[in-house]
């Protein structure tokens, strides 16, 4: 009933201030521009107005959303970097005198933080906390009151080994949503601490992946954790989103086997499809090669409908990225055909249609091969694109970081940083027409500490000299030699 007439209550003041809306609209609109006069009567028509900022600059989309970032590695940092390119303020909690541990890992400039560490943070504030030091868990407490979302991937037990339990934040703040990566789900190996690979192993992606005849292989990209941040990332978003309408936070939780599973989920199709016949869009099946009892290897095929490949382009001798991935897309197979100069194929019954092609692909794309070696990837692209055919150049990683369309889009970043000057990033992977996506460089190890302690959790100056020397935020001075002696 409370509830009934709270909202009631609310309906009548959100009516009384559209109303004042409506007049304040009116009034303008005789003053305003014609271009101005579709967006007035828009707000009249209870509809939003339109923006009137040029394209992707109507504010952030995450503003106002505190994130307490305990993440470390790859993962987690992953999920809180796209939030905070969201615009999330991101507060990221790390270990006084050694931060996370890809600050110096891969490290390629001496004294700098690695691109390990700077491609992931970007856009975060750190601070230094020990979470096990008694004033450090005061911060922390006062943290979680001020926070919206807690992103966390230590290994299993770790986040309540800290004291940090379900209970205690829930309690502390409700609001709260707590958001953990970890390797598996509840389930034999739930205790298990879990590395890129391992995820794209048990997640189904390296049984499937490589040639029939050759062992299991892992991808470049990093689908275990960048994907499972991914995952997270769209979970906390769903969480928030649901605490407009319950006030109340909760666990979102994101295991890599089942980030990867997800990503891989078009093999647990052709699993079950096997029970029903062979699966015919496999090379293998062409090459009369039998299908064992679980999905296999299939090389380079295309994982759909359509058969694919990829092929030798001009300099492929020499240039290990010289190849390109040909789609025998059925609706054009008539301009391939006359493309590769074969144009008797189009009426052959032996290649006219898809199934009389099935057992023939090794000997077709071969054909075809021998016209793509005539020619540069980009030539190849640029012929088949003009007709219609699906095809991709093999980018090489120093082709993309040259490539203006992705810079100009804002894909790939540069950012300055202070210790080892410019870099390159991946900035936000979605665009949006009204929000703005800024990209920052990654902040150094407990940059932001005495910012956040005094303007954000409002220590007195007091308080913060107590703080320095309680050994919270810094590491434990080691004793001087005459002393120790
Ligand atoms: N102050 C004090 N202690 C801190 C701290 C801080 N600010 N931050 C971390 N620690 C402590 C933790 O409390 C933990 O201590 P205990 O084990 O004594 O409780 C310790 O640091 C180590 O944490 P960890 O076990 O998470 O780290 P690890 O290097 O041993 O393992 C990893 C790393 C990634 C294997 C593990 O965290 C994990 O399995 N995470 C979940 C899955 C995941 O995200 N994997 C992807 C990693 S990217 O490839």
């Amino acid at each position: 009933m409370a509830v009934r007439k709270k909202a009631s209550k609310a309906k009548a003041k959100a009516k009384a201030k559209a109303k004042a809306a409506t007049k304040k609209v009116v009034k303008l609109k005789s003053k305003r521009p014609a271009a101005k006069a579709s967006s007035a009567k828009a707000a009249a028509n209870g509809l939003p107005k339109p923006s009137n900022k040029p394209y992707g600059q109507a504010g952030k989309a995450l503003d106002g959303v505190k994130i307490l970032d305990f993440t470390h590695v790859q993962s987690g940092p992953t999920c809180t970097q796209l939030l905070a390119y969201l615009g999330a303020d991101c507060i990221k909690v790390e270990r006084p005198g050694v931060g996370d541990i890809t600050r110096g890992q891969l490290r390629d400039v001496k004294g700098a933080d690695s691109l390990y560490f700077t491609m992931l943070n970007g856009n975060k504030r750190s601070i230094t906390i020990d979470s096990k030091n008694p004033k450090g868990k005061e911060i922390l407490e006062r943290l979680i009151k001020h926070c919206d979302v807690l992103v966390e991937n230590f290994a299993p037990g770790a986040l309540d080994r800290m004291g940090l339990t379900w209970d205690y934040i829930h309690k502390t703040n409700p609001r709260m949503i707590v958001a953990s990566v970890k390797g598996f789900g509840p389930g034999p190996y739930e205790d298990c601490k879990v590395y890129e690979n391992v995820a794209q192993c048990t997640g189904g992606a390296a049984s499937t992946t490589g040639f029939r005849e050759g062992p299991p292989l892992v991808t470049g990209a990093q689908i275990g954790d960048s994907g499972t941040g991914l995952h997270l990332a769209f979970g906390i978003c769903a969480a928030l989103y649901q605490r407009n309408r319950t006030g109340r936070g909760q666990k979102v939780f994101a295991s890599m086997q089942d980030g990867v599973l997800n990503l891989a989920r078009v093999k647990l199709r052709d699993q079950q499809r096997l029970a029903h016949g062979p699966l015919t869009e496999y090379s293998q099946y062409g090459e009369g090669v039998p299908f064992g009892k679980a999905t296999p290897r299939a090389g380079n095929d295309s994982g759909g409908g359509q058969p694919g490949w990829i092929l030798k382009c001009k300099g492929w001798e020499n240039d290990p990225d010289a190849y390109i991935y040909f789609i025998t897309q059925a609706p054009v197979w008539g301009a391939i055909c006359d493309l590769i100069g074969k144009p008797e194929w189009k009426t052959d019954p032996d290649y006219a249609t898809p199934p009389a092609r099935l057992p023939r692909l090794k000997h077709i794309f071969a054909t075809i091969e021998e016209w793509t070696m005539t020619m540069t990837k980009f030539e190849v692209m640029e012929k088949c694109n003009a007709v219609d055919i699906p095809v991709g150049p093999i980018l090489s990683m120093k082709e993309i970081a040259e490539e203006q369309s992705l810079r100009d889009t804002g894909t790939v970043a540069e950012v300055d940083h202070p210790v080892r000057g410019k870099y390159l990033t991946v900035g936000c992977p979605v665009k949006f027409s009204d929000s703005i996506t800024e990209v920052k460089r990654s902040p150094l190890l407990g940059e932001h500490t005495e910012e956040i302690l005094t303007k954000v959790l409002g220590y007195s100056a007091k308080e913060l000299a107590e703080i320095k020397t309680s050994g919270a935020i810094t590491p434990p001075e080691k004793p001087a030699k005459a002393e120790a002696a």
